[in-house]
């Protein structure tokens, strides 16, 4: 096995089995471990449940107060928001009395020892009263359960219950705390069956059409949603319901009244699209809209299941001519570079055949925080020989790996971005964007535009590097005797 992932410091040796090194000749389910607890020692990346819950799947959600019940720091955590911006359009053609509509409602419940000795309902009742009395506005109100608040066992399904029919406004309780599971992923499964099973059935639409979809798993990152709404739109394809980029509460409600279910994102959002599928019996299916090809193909898809696969290739035609000489000359400027691509799971394997392919691009390998094995298989299955498939790397694995495989190229997030940067390289921000949109034709450009601009901007050129020692690692061990 070239690669040498666990030499730069202490090894980890559990940390050898989430790695695998690509051989076209091993068997299917040949993956490395993944979606299993991070190894004590090893500084993962990854977020927490009550993340992939509130950041993820509720946050984007625009009308609604966020209520975090817990110490004030899930709370902090809870505010950054994953750059999802929203415009004021209600569905009924109302406007969203809050102008500044991209900072979302997060109320936190301050926890304090005392709540935790003797418990936080109390306090948790009257920050919902608080927060209908200050955002009367607000369509609904979400709870979460975080770390502490789900050691010291408060019901948030008791409260939301009581407090509903005090306020006679929805209040949904989200019982994701932190340790729910070993990864973000964990809250995405939760959000996914609380919105279903508390929401999904409950309203109805202002109005319907016979070409209603839901897009689930958009979460508009930098305008994603608005792009693909855009392309659906032209082909007379009306999103009905989002699930939740720029979408509002009772949105959700009405899902069940869609004709199809097109799902964006695999990894956060199956789950809905198959127990609306399983209960109301509307089909749904997998997409991928990044990059020329697979948002052609995919378009055309979606397209034929209503018959209109002729405007889908009049629009592909359309977009075609418009991006194609831009792309052209990115795809020279690209040829041969060195990717190596980090993502949540999904941008992994969505990403890396378009770099090859429509950019002529060596990608090196691909990772994931959290993704499961049916994710993995993907992202192998679009790689060549000898690439490499990472669970969940830490900083010094991906320091190790841009040396020895003399990457140009770094695509993760903020968490990477800057480490990465001092060791002379660049790094492109993939989960939340530099200049967004990427997906779909137009997204593309933007895409190839930011890496051509990292990769040959001059800096890196500036750079002077001193060799130094590597510092021995201490042994805690020794000295603590
Ligand atoms: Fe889906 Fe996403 Fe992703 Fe994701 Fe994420 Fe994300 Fe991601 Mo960051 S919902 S799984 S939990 S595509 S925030 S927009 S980029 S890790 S690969």
């Amino acid at each position: 096995m070239p690669f040498k992932l666990f030499e730069v410091s202490k090894p980890i040796p559990e940390r050898k089995e989430h790695t695998y090194v690509k051989h076209c000749g091993d068997p299917e389910d040949c993956l490395p471990k993944c979606n299993s607890k991070t190894i004590p020692g090893s500084m993962t990346e990854r977020g927490c449940a009550f993340a992939g819950a509130k950041g993820v799947i509720t946050g984007a959600i625009k009308d609604v107060a966020h209520i975090v019940h817990s110490p004030v720091g899930c709370t902090a955590y809870g505010y950054g928001t994953k750059r999802y911006p929203t415009t004021t359009d209600m569905p009924d053609g109302s406007q969203f009395p809050i102008k500044d509509f991209n900072i979302k409602y997060i109320i936190g419940t301050d926890l304090q020892e005392s709540d935790v000795v003797f418990g936080g309902m109390k306090k948790l009742r009257q920050a919902i009263l608080d927060t209908n009395k200050e955002f009367p506005f607000v369509s609904a109100i979400y709870l979460y359960a975080t770390c502490t608040t789900g050691l010291i066992g408060d019901d948030l399904d008791a409260v939301a219950k009581e407090m509903e029919e005090e306020l006679g406004k929805p209040i949904i309780a989200f019982n994701a705390p932190g340790f729910a599971g070993p990864t973000q992923s964990k809250g995405h499964t939760i959000g996914n069956n609380v919105l279903f099973s508390k929401l999904v059935g409950t309203t109805e639409p202002p109005a319907t059409t016979p070409y209603d979809i839901n897009l689930i798993g958009e979460y508009n990152i930098d305008g994603d949603l608005w792009l693909l709404k855009d392309y659906f739109k032209e082909i007379g394809i009306n999103v009905l319901s989002t699930f939740t980029g720029d979408c509002c509460h009772d949105e959700i409600g009405w899902m069940h009244r869609a004709k199809l279910s097109v799902v964006r994102c695999q990894r956060s959002s199956t789950y809905i699209a198959k127990m609306i599928e399983d209960k109301y019996g509307i089909p749904y299916m997998k997409t991928d809209f990044f990059s020329t090809k697979y948002c052609a193909e995919n378009l055309k898809t979606v397209a034929r299941f209503f018959g209109l696969e002729d405007k889908a290739d009049e629009l592909i035609a359309k977009k075609m001519a418009e991006v194609g000489p831009e792309l052209e000359f990115y795809r020279k400027k690209l040829a041969g570079k060195k990717a190596f691509i980090f993502s949540g799971g999904p941008k992994s394997y969505h990403l890396s055949v378009p770099l090859q392919e429509e950019l002529d691009m060596d990608v090196t390998g691909v990772s994931s925080m959290f993704e499961h094995e049916d994710g993995f298989e993907k992202m192998k299955s679009r790689l060549d020989e000898g690439k490499l498939v990472i669970d969940d790397p830490n900083a010094l694995e991906l320091e190790e790996l841009i040396e020895d495989y003399d990457i140009d190229l770094i695509m993760g997030g903020v968490k990477e971005k800057y480490f990465v940067h001092k060791l002379g390289i660049p790094c492109l921000l993939i989960h939340s964007y530099e200049n967004g949109p990427y997906i779909g034709f137009e997204g593309f450009v933007n895409l190839a535009r930011d890496m051509y601009t990292a990769i040959y901007n001059p800096v890196w050129n500036m750079l002077e590097f001193e060799e130094t020692e590597e510092p021995d690692v201490p042994n805690v061990e020794e000295e603590a005797k």
